[in-house]
Order: C-alpha cells, then structure tokens, then sequence
C-alpha cells in the first residue's frame, strides 16, 4: 500500500522551498503527501520584500478534524516553522498523530530549518533555537545543517571541519533526544561536500559527493524532501541520504547551466526523471 506522509512547514508561494518542492519531490517518489501549511508567504525570507501570514491558528482545527476522521500517517516530516510558540502546536500534533498511544509508530523527521551560513534567518530571535530544540528532540531522525546544529547545541560554528568537531556535534545533537542526527555541509576536504549521521546505537556513517561552485536557496528543502521519500518508500537510512545528496548535486549543475537567480531556488523540476529512475534502480538492487 502507498505510505502516506503528512509535512508541516510553510508555503513560500515563489522561490522554491518549504511545501512548493516538499509535494512534487514526494508525491514524484510515489508516496502520499498531505500538507500542514504553517505560514503562506508571498516569497521565501531571502527577498529583500515579502508578506507573511501565520497559519497557528488553524493547525488545532485541522488535527481535531482529522483525528474525528481517524485520518493517520506513516510519517510525519517538518521543515521551516513560523514561531517559537508553532514549535509547541507541533510537539503536540507529535503526540497526537506520531502514532505512539496506538502501537503503529510513525517516522518523524525533522529539518529543523532555521539558519544557514552562520546566521539565523530573517524572521527568528535568539530565542528560537531552543524551542526547536524541543521538536528535534522528538523526532526519530533530524537533519541540521552546520549552522543550524551549532545553534541547537550551544557549540561553536566552525567553516574549518574535522571528524573530532563533527562527532562532537552529533553526540550533543543526540542528547537532544532524537534517534537518528543527520548532519549536512560536512566537509574535511576542498572539492568534497556531504553528510554525516549517527544514531543512538553508535552507529556512524557519511557519504560525499564533489562540492559545487554555486548555492542556491531551498537545496535543504529538497534534500529533506528526497530523505522523506526515500525513507517512507523503505530505504535504508543511509540510502536515502545518499539519494538525496546525488540529486542536490544533479539540481544544482542544471541550475547553473541556466541562468536562473539564486533567490528563486534550484531546478529541482527539471531533474525529476533522473529521481524517480534512480529511486526504483536502487530500490530494486537493495
Ligand atoms: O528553505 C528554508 C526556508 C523555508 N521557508 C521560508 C524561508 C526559508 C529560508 O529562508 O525563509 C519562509
């Protein structure tokens, strides 16, 4: 049967993020995706102008109406949350629909996407981080980037990595709570770029890919996406990261070979196919 996951993050209307490339990735990879929109905005926060209207008011009715109707989810996947206090509605609809009570559990994970290149994003205070240091302690599997992971824990954010630095980020991730940390933007050498993940057995493992020249807003979004997918569609972890990281790659080359602005995201559209072949070649040799 088709999983079904459920993403709660924002729809920025134009720019490539959040929900806009959540839905086609996903629903591209053959899983059901049902969407909490936490905010709509007219563009991502990276424009020099945008509209924001909070949606928290409506993330209450939406879960009462679906548990009246018994509506469940396989997984449940959160990107970019509006506010301090949305990071406590969405602890709450954890309990409610992360299937816990029930005894049929279903996967959370968490991009906590709050910061990049050694800053918060436009619209949170200092205070943010640690209240979405309460989502991330909830979830089965969280996947910060370097900036976001030294705000969650407190330790210095470093350009210069090595394996000590990047294993001491992952534990203090870890004792957040979560089951499984994902780091990404790990880098020891120059032309190299991926991720690196440890879970709570000790379990440790990385993947690289060549690191592109260019960076284009909403990559995390649809690395994120792409773990989702392939996580709801029984990848191995480990898999599904190393999927996600190829198609980054693949999105940002076709993006540079055009000349699209940075601002408007990559072209994740374009390389689509490649995803969904790639998807069910790896799947088929396990
Ligand atoms: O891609 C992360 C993201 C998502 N949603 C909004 C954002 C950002 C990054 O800036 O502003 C509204």
């Amino acid at each position: 049967m088709m999983k079904r996951i459920v993403t709660l993050q924002d729809i920025s209307c134009v720019g490539r993020c959040s929900i806009t490339v959540a839905l086609p990735i996903i629903s591209a990879m053959g899983v059901e995706c049902g969407i909490l929109p936490t905010a709509v905005l007219s563009t991502h926060t990276m424009f020099q102008t945008y509209t924001c209207k909070d949606l928290s008011d409506q993330i209450e009715p939406i879960s009462d109406a679906w548990e009246k109707e018994q509506v469940s989810f396989d997984g449940i996947y959160t990107g970019y949350l509006a506010s301090g206090e949305q990071c406590h509605q969405v602890c709450d609809f954890f309990d409610r629909f992360s299937g816990r009570s029930s005894g049929k559990r279903s996967m959370v994970i968490v991009d906590p996407a709050m910061a990049d290149n050694g800053k918060l994003y436009a619209a949170f205070d200092e205070a943010f981080p640690a209240e979405m240091a309460e989502v991330c302690a909830k979830a089965d599997v969280i996947l910060p980037n370097m900036t976001e992971a030294s705000l969650l824990t407190g330790l210095p954010y470093k350009t210069e990595q090595d394996p000590a630095y990047i294993r001491q980020l992952l534990e203090a991730l870890l004792e957040l709570g979560c089951g499984t940390a994902v780091l990404t933007g790990v880098s020891y050498e120059p032309g190299k770029l991926g991720v690196a993940a440890l879970d709570r057995d000790g379990n440790e493992f990385s993947y690289f890919t060549r690191r592109c020249e260019q960076s284009y807003h909403g990559t995390g979004d649809i690395f994120s996406s792409t773990v989702a997918g392939g996580i709801m569609r029984g990848m191995r972890l480990k898999d599904a990261l190393a999927l996600a990281a190829d198609y980054v790659v693949r999105c940002i080359e076709a993006t540079a070979a055009s000349d699209s602005a940075r601002w408007y995201g990559a072209e994740f559209e374009s390389q689509i196919p490649w995803l969904c072949r790639e998807l069910e070649e790896r799947l088929r040799r396990g």
